[in-house]
């Protein structure tokens, strides 16, 4: 038997939690006492995590690659329309997702506003359009082969200006409010780009795309550090990203792609220090190994992403003003069901946060004063040692969501349906996603 009920349906999510209720109840109590005996009110951290929320890469639900293989899983949507249902699964088992982030030319459709509609009656809404000059597409006249925005000749360049224009139309028809901006454009050799000129061409390029935004869009510029530039890359590191903001005006911003820096790289240092400047404007979140491997939120190090949630608290407690950062997943899911690693990333996300909520600001303030190493890195160690399960998953229930998601999704049968639904197409691919 496959046909088994649709996730989305109230009444399938309300009988898949019936049987969890009771213990979640129990924990979620005794969790409550503990919290107490530090002196945290559990209820204003729950509503917070609920509060929380984080966009779906349209990317991202469809199986990914390297540039060895791709081994496509049952089931994967053909079509941005078919993008939106699957990331409409995942928000109504997670509860944290309501917004989807694609990702142009990929996600091109001559049907904008039955896009819109779609996305409309499955509650869900559109966060930052990502441009796509890496790739060459079907007979577009000039290549990225040498580069883009910062190309040589000016026409390549228009070309690339000219298409982030177009994202930024086809945003406004769906009711974005950012452009992503992320260039591979750089060197495999030393000697092949004039290091300063390549900049001072993406500075210029970047110009007339800035002049181009609603006023109240943002422009998020995405930092990384190599690939497919493996020499130089252009906007390597958030010092030009940030550069390249503060010289375009105050609508652009630096984007943290988690995976785009060298292995141990302090990156909530870097977090406090784009903070500081107040050109913080969002992240990519995944997890890595050894480069931009663009592994699930919270799979390698969650500890580091608990130290990242660490600094957006703490800038919140502090009321640093204009800090909204938008939270977007960017991942590639090759060996397992995109659905099932998505909801996992966006729990993850939520963990790390509730674990940063749960972190005693004014001890750790005392002990850092007083110099007591110890005992403000056990402060911090404290809350990310706490088990807050119980918040996440009460968090969800609140909020109509599945108190366990994995196990729902499993039960409603909804890959296996796919699979039936949409027939693989017959070619082979290996690339990014
Ligand atoms: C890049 C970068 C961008 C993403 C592409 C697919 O490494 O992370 O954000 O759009 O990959
Ligand atoms: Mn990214
Ligand atoms: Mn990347």
């Amino acid at each position: 038997m496959i046909t088994k009920s649709d996730p989305r349906d109230a009444e399938f999510i309300e009988a898949q939690n019936a049987p969890r209720r009771d213990a979640l109840h129990a924990d979620y109590e005794a969790l409550r006492m503990v919290l107490a005996r530090r002196r945290i009110d559990i209820e204003p951290v729950t509503q917070a995590v609920g509060r929380f929320a984080v966009a779906i890469p349209s990317w991202g639900v469809g199986t990914g690659g390297t540039r060895f293989a791709r081994f496509p899983g049952p089931g994967e949507p053909r079509s941005v329309f078919e993008k939106l249902e699957d990331c409409s699964v995942i928000h109504t088992l997670s509860g944290a997702t309501p917004t989807v982030s694609l990702h142009l030319p990929w996600d091109r459709t001559d049907d904008l506003k039955g896009l819109k509609v779609r996305a409309n009656e499955l509650k869900l809404g559109f966060d930052a359009v990502n441009s796509n000059t890496f790739q060459d597409q079907l007979r577009q006249p000039f290549s990225y082969k040498y580069g883009s925005l910062t190309h040589t000749d000016k026409a390549v360049r228009q070309q690339a200006i000219v298409h982030n224009l177009e994202c930024i139309q086809v945003g406004q028809a769906l009711g974005s409010t950012a452009l992503t901006l992320w260039i591979g454009d750089g060197a495999n050799f030393p000697g092949q780009q004039h290091l300063a000129r390549g900049f001072e061409r993406y500075l210029e390029s970047a110009a007339v795309i800035y002049a181009a935004l609603p006023p109240d869009w943002r422009l998020l510029i995405e930092h990384k550090m190599y690939e497919p530039a493996f020499y130089a890359t252009v906007i390597q590191d958030w010092g030009s990203s940030l550069m390249a903001a503060q010289s375009l005006g105050p609508k652009a911003f630096c984007l943290v792609d988690l995976g785009h820096h060298a292995p141990n790289v302090n990156i909530e240092m870097i977090v406090a220090r784009l903070v500081h400047a107040r050109r913080l404007g969002g992240f990519h979140f995944n997890d890595s190994m050894y480069g931009d491997d663009d592994l699930d939120s919270g799979s390698i190090d969650p500890f580091r992403l608990f130290l990242i949630f660490n600094e957006l608290v703490d800038a919140a407690w502090r009321k640093v003003p204009g800090l909204s950062p938008s939270h977007m997943l960017d991942q590639s899911h090759n060996v397992t069901d995109p659905i099932e690693s998505l909801v996992t990333s966006a729990v993850e996300l939520t963990r790390a946060y509730a674990q940063a909520l749960l972190v005693d600001r004014a001890l750790l303030s005392e002990h850092q004063d007083n110099n007591d190493v110890l005992m403000a890195a056990q402060t911090l160690k404290q809350a990310f040692t706490t088990d807050v399960g119980p918040i996440l998953a009460r968090a969800r229930l609140n909020k109509g969501a599945a108190i366990d998601p994995i196990g729902a999704y499993r039960e409603s049968g909804y890959r296996l349906r796919c699979a039936l639904a949409r027939p693989a197409a017959l070619t082979r691919s290996s690339g990014i996603v």
